[in-house]
């Protein structure tokens, strides 16, 4: 059995998977936590976790005249300055089997939460690049391909890329990480070293790194070419040509509600309710608002938002937020609604069909859940 080193994990976590292990936290932990304990922290594997020996450990890196340079775990720690760095991790899946309830689609059933926070320290990947001879801009650099120590039966391995033009830049802060809050990352998290690419598709943060190359191709994995992708609901398994959507990097706006849960029940006694939720948007864009409804979509309230500071355009992290309101008079059902707003004015679209694609990707309208208040 391949898995049969695979790290104990939380036994309150929902497993969708067990062989691969894919599993996510009960919602309301999320929003307990601005930082997601790494227990709790959603696991998204699509092989074995690797057994690597950090000792034995190298990152190979493929320089720009076809030379290629080794680093130990140990060159990475201390050849370069320690940078930490706070940033959600979502899934492209995230949220879903509220497509799957549309019309079905391909791929593990996620609810609400294959999103999660955490402050990763390691490397900057701009130095590492830098100190393996690259520059800023290189005819020929137009990707970092990034592969997995995680292989199939056949000796595959996952492999993504991300745009040269952010792996270098300053701005972007992408990491080889080694330390997950604060710890030695986790066998599940990619030990001893994983890719995080702030504001970037979970897909492109590669775990148990083991090797990086730059060329003018993107990552010919299968998981870049012919997996998280973005269709229109019009195509179908029989229609689609991947080679014509972009792989999806940077996320679109995102909110769900963590409590109460769909079919909760309150009592009318109760005078109050507590709405509660995550925010986050891809690409940096930070969350300046999220709107509840607690009857269907006629009234809006703001929630009050909750978070770090971050600077401006660079906002990797996700912002929790709060409605606290009166129970509305005689009222024998709640429809609770969220939506959220980034600093570009995107939002968020009101409900799933429009958005359908046949692999489940990319879901995030309004976020809805039912409640029944009983007098
Ligand atoms: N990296 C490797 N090597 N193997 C994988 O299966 N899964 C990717 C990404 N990096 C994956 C990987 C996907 S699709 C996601 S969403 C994130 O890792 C999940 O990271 P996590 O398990 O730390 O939450
Ligand atoms: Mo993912």
């Amino acid at each position: 059995d391949p898995y049969s080193r695979d790290p104990q994990r939380h036994p309150a976590l929902s497993v969708n998977s067990l062989k691969p292990f894919n599993a996510e936290p009960p919602a309301e932990i999320l929003s307990e936590n601005f930082i997601t304990p790494n227990e709790f922290f959603f696991k998204r594997n699509h092989l074995p976790v690797p057994d690597i020996d950090a000792s034995s450990y190298k990152l190979q890196i493929e320089g720009p005249r076809g030379q290629s340079i080794a680093l130990t775990l140990a060159d990475l720690k201390t050849k370069f300055p320690k940078h930490e760095v706070t940033a959600t991790l979502q899934c492209a899946g995230n949220r879903r089997s509220e497509m799957n309830a549309v019309k079905q689609v391909k791929g593990l059933g996620w609810g609400i939460a294959a999103i999660s926070n955490a402050t990763w320290g390691g490397a900057r990947l701009r130095d590492v690049l830098l100190e393996a001879g690259f520059k800023d801009e290189m005819e020929g650099a137009e990707h970092v391909c990034f592969e997995g120590l995680d292989k199939d039966l056949t000796g595959t391995a996952y492999g993504a890329s991300i745009p040269f033009s952010v792996a270098i830049s300053p701005e972007h802060e992408v990491l080889l990480a080694y330390e997950m809050n604060g710890q030695v990352l986790p066998h599940d998290h990619g030990f001893p070293i994983r890719v995080v690419v702030p504001g970037v598709v979970g897909a492109r943060n590669v775990k148990w790194l083991g090797k990086l190359s730059v060329g003018p191709e993107e990552s010919q994995s299968h998981w870049q070419q012919n997996d998280y992708k973005g269709f229109s609901p019009s195509v179908d398994w029989d229609t689609v040509d991947f080679k014509t959507s972009p792989a999806i990097q940077e996320l679109p706006i995102q909110s769900a509600i963590t409590e109460p849960k769909n079919g909760d029940v309150m009592t009318g006694d109760q005078n109050n309710i507590t709405v509660k939720g995550y925010a986050w948007s891809g690409g940096g864009r930070e969350v300046v608002r999220v709107d509840v409804s607690l009857d269907g979509g006629q009234s809006w309230q703001v929630a009050h938002l909750s978070g770090q500071k971050q600077k401006s355009g660079r906002a990797w992290a996700w912002k929790l937020w709060e409605l606290r309101a009166p129970l509305p008079d005689k009222v024998s059902e709640l429809n609770i609604i969220c939506k959220a707003v980034d600093s570009s004015y995107n939002v968020q679209p009101d409900t799933v069909a429009p958005i359908w694609n046949l692999r489940g990707v990319l879901s995030n309208a309004w976020h809805r859940v039912h409640v029944t208040v009983r007098s």
